[in-house]
């Protein structure tokens, strides 16, 4: 694979950011958002609150005490979907190549920009500038040739910065780095890696595939290349999925209601490939009737989480044909579609990436 250039962009605390600027009494000051009444926790805190231990996920009381100082502003989602946008649509400048992770942060594949800036430097620069120019707000990012080492290095001279790390000098940086800082290694993970005498990537290094898999399973195979700078994951443009399903057309009209469910069976199977291979699964399944005279009749069930059973999605699928087939009615296709589709947060996401 020909060396490609990512950019990781990530807002500098961004709900706190957001709110300093559109509140000028709040610059300059420790800002929390969130963590008001009694069990509320905070989403994140300005830059001034940092030094003070401010951290995001903290209860507020306990933020209290710790910066008796801070001030607490309630979220004001809107806003930030309303900045979010803006920022893609400066990322839209420079590549379509644009893989969101959430509302603040994207990994953009700019090997082939829009513009003809050649260096990745110059385009994570100009990317910066245009975001300070629409939104007065500050990002950072990190540059690198995968998208593993370009996130990290977009943490690196936070806030207001900007890390390119080559490919020249990936495999030093990933030996220095301590293994809480990999990819795919959670608390639990960084725990049993120490335990194990395992610090550093250099630590990390000194063990074979076979050894990695054998105590971490099979996320071992991915701790070994990434280690070793090795990660080839696509930047993968992001489709907002509505709705994901499948239909069939019958050679004749079918009006036994027996038959249908025999063909509503084999619809389900279909229906399940289908949903396995996009890994989406959505809270509403709905059922579709097309009648001899090209009627369409359209049933749906909700649940309160995604339908990933097939034995749920067959019984519920059953139910529906079964209360809406009706006497004498002549059904030429019948077709099933998943809707409602859930976010899975953002680290879910990256777990799924394995
Ligand atoms: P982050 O990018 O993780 O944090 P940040 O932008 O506030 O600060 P940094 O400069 O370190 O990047 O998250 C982006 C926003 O997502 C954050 O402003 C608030 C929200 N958020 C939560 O609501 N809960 C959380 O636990 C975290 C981590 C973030
Ligand atoms: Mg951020």
């Amino acid at each position: 694979m020909p060396d490609r250039k990512i950019i990781h962009v990530d807002m500098d605390a961004f709900y706190a950011s957001v709110e300093q600027r559109d509140n000028p009494e709040l610059r300059g000051k420790p800002v929390a958002v969130g963590g008001g009444g009694k069990r509320g926790v905070i989403t994140t805190a300005s830059y001034e609150a940092r030094p003070f231990g401010i951290r995001s996920a903290m209860p507020g009381f306990k933020a209290k005490v710790k910066c008796p100082d801070l001030i607490f502003v309630k979220p004001r989602f809107d806003a930030y979907v309303e900045v979010s946008k803006q920022i893609r649509a400066v990322f839209r400048e420079y590549t379509d190549l644009i893989e969101p992770l959430s509302l603040d942060e994207a990994f953009l594949d700019v090997t082939e920009c829009k513009k003809d800036i050649t260096y990745a430097t110059d385009i994570a620069k100009a990317i910066k500038a245009d975001i300070l120019t629409e939104t007065q707000l500050t990002a950072s990012a990190g540059v690198s040739y995968c998208k593993f080492i370009a996130k990290i290095a977009s943490d690196i001279n936070k806030p207001d910065g900007l890390t390119v790390i080559k490919p020249t000098q990936a495999i030093s940086f990933l030996e220095s780095l301590p293994v809480e800082k990999f990819f795919g290694v959670g608390k639990v993970t960084a725990e049993k890696m120490k335990s194990k005498g395992i610090h550093t990537g250099k630590d990390l290094k000194a063990w074979s595939q076979y050894d990695l898999i054998k105590s971490f399973g099979k996320p071992g195979r991915f701790f070994y290349d990434i280690v070793r700078g090795i990660d080839d994951r696509p930047v993968r443009v992001e489709r907002a999925r509505k709705s994901l399903g499948i239909e069939r057309t019958f050679e004749d009209p079918i009006a036994d209601l027996t038959q249908l469910q025999q063909k509503l069976d084999g619809i389900v199977e279909g229906f399940m490939k289908r949903l396995e291979k996009s890994n989406s699964y959505g809270r509403t399944l709905t059922l579709k009737l097309k009648t001899a005279e090209f009627k369409n009749v359209t049933r749906s069930i909700s649940k309160e989480s995604p339908l990933k059973e097939q034995t749920l999605i067959k019984q519920l699928a059953l139910e529906l044909l079964n209360q809406h087939h009706e006497e004498g009615m002549k059904i030429r296709l019948m077709g099933l579609t998943a809707s409602n589709f859930v976010n899975e947060e953002k680290d879910n996401q990256l777990q799924m990436e394995f």
